[in-house]
């Protein structure tokens, strides 16, 4: 794990008189405060708080992320992942899963203030017994073949690099049927979904769901820029549900041969609902970019707390926040997060080929809030 070595200290908690002046704002005499603090003891008995002493915490003039950047080398945390095989059985983990935990928000099971990532691996024969939720899912996958995913009853089997979604309140369960670990990042959207307090979850009886389409039904129905007329669909997730990285590879060499680059993302291409054009989940932002050999992007900031795993080449991604600036060095499988309006520079090597990154966000939901502002620098 690498990250900054300034990591921003907690607020202080609420007792009065609080050392913490970080929530003032600027007009606050702060040599008076102590003449108020009878005042501030009576009002907090009456549960009632001033909203001088905090304005400035709950609305900085600009977005102050806890989260900091980080880096996980996956030649670094792999040995964890496959000795959380040897401590739990999927059986009794029901999801045997290693969290990545922003050191900002420590022991929060948070990558980002509203993101959620972690390792999850199988072993050949075993099953992840099926369950619903609210929170929705997206699996994309580290390595490993001859894994599926069952969703609502249709399986799809995964390979490395496909972008894989469970949606909201749909039964799912994971086996391997091959004869090596599968390793796949999960991003949740669970601390969204618990921020409104809308969380539901249940266990299916029974440790699979019946499988009643045969596997390639949705690529069918919705894969090929055909939908079929006599179907409506009734969620905003779409109805693809593996988006296979053969065809994402492929749509990214053609387009880095013609199209002009983007001088901020490289060539980067947002997957698609086929059914309403938008994000391809209602809550993640999921998209893959391309940097060829050798190229830098220019500095960018976004209000999107941005998740990375690297797929292909090597590189640097250079990231500044008002507390200083890093460089993380990347290759395959590495995975990196970019908090909230720090600003970045991705720069692919001049010898290991493209560089070609995955990543997620909260942006599908800024994007509905009217919330989302980038800055291209
Ligand atoms: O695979 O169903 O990492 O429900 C967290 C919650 C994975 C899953 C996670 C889950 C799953
Ligand atoms: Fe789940």
């Amino acid at each position: 794990m690498r990250t900054a070595t300034t990591v921003p200290v907690p607020e202080a908690s609420a007792g009065l008189p609080s050392p913490d002046t970080s929530g003032y704002v600027e007009t606050v005499n702060l040599a008076a405060e102590a003449a108020r603090s009878g005042f501030y003891e009576r009002a907090g008995q009456q549960h009632l708080a001033p909203l001088w002493r905090v304005l400035g915490g709950l609305v900085p003039e600009v977005p102050k992320p806890r989260a900091v950047p980080a880096l996980w080398r996956y030649a670094e945390v792999r040995p964890f992942v496959m000795e959380s095989c040897t401590q739990i059985s999927t059986e009794e983990a029901e999801r045997r899963v290693m969290v990545f935990e922003n050191p900002g928000l420590p022991g929060q099971s948070r990558i980002t203030q509203s993101l959620f990532a972690g390792l999850q691996i199988i072993l050949p024969g075993e099953i992840a017994p099926a369950h619903r939720h609210t929170a929705s899912a997206l699996r994309f996958i580290i390595e490993g073949r001859d894994a599926f995913t069952a969703v609502d009853g249709e399986k799809t089997m995964m390979l490395p690099g496909d972008f894989v979604i469970t949606p909201s309140m749909t039964w799912h369960d994971h086996g391997n049927v091959g004869d090596g670990p599968m390793v796949w990042l999960d991003g949740l959207d669970m601390h969204i979904v618990n921020f409104f307090n809308a969380s539901f979850r249940e266990v299916y009886p029974g440790e699979v769901q019946p499988v009643h389409r045969p596997e390639g039904a949705a690529m069918a129905e919705s894969g090929s820029n055909l939908l079929p007329i006599d179907q409506q669909w009734g969620t905003l997730t779409s109805p693809i549900f593996n988006y296979p990285y053969l065809r994402t590879r492929e749509a990214l060499d053609q387009m880095s041969r013609f199209r002009a680059i983007n001088a901020w993302h490289g060539h980067k291409m947002r997957y698609v609902n086929p059914v309403n054009g938008s994000w391809a989940m209602p809550t993640l932002a999921t998209c893959m970019q391309l940097l060829p050999q050798g190229f830098q992007t220019r500095p960018y900031r976004s209000t999107d707390s941005t998740v990375f795993t690297v797929v292909e080449g090597q590189g640097s991604s250079r990231i500044s926040t008002p507390v200083g600036e890093q460089v993380f060095e990347w290759g395959p499988h590495d995975i990196f997060v970019v908090p909230s309006w720090a600003t970045v520079t991705h720069s692919a090597s001049a010898q290991a080929g493209d560089a070609v990154l995955f990543s997620y966000s909260d942006r599908a939901v800024q994007d509905k809030l009217d919330l989302f502002r980038e800055e291209q620098l």
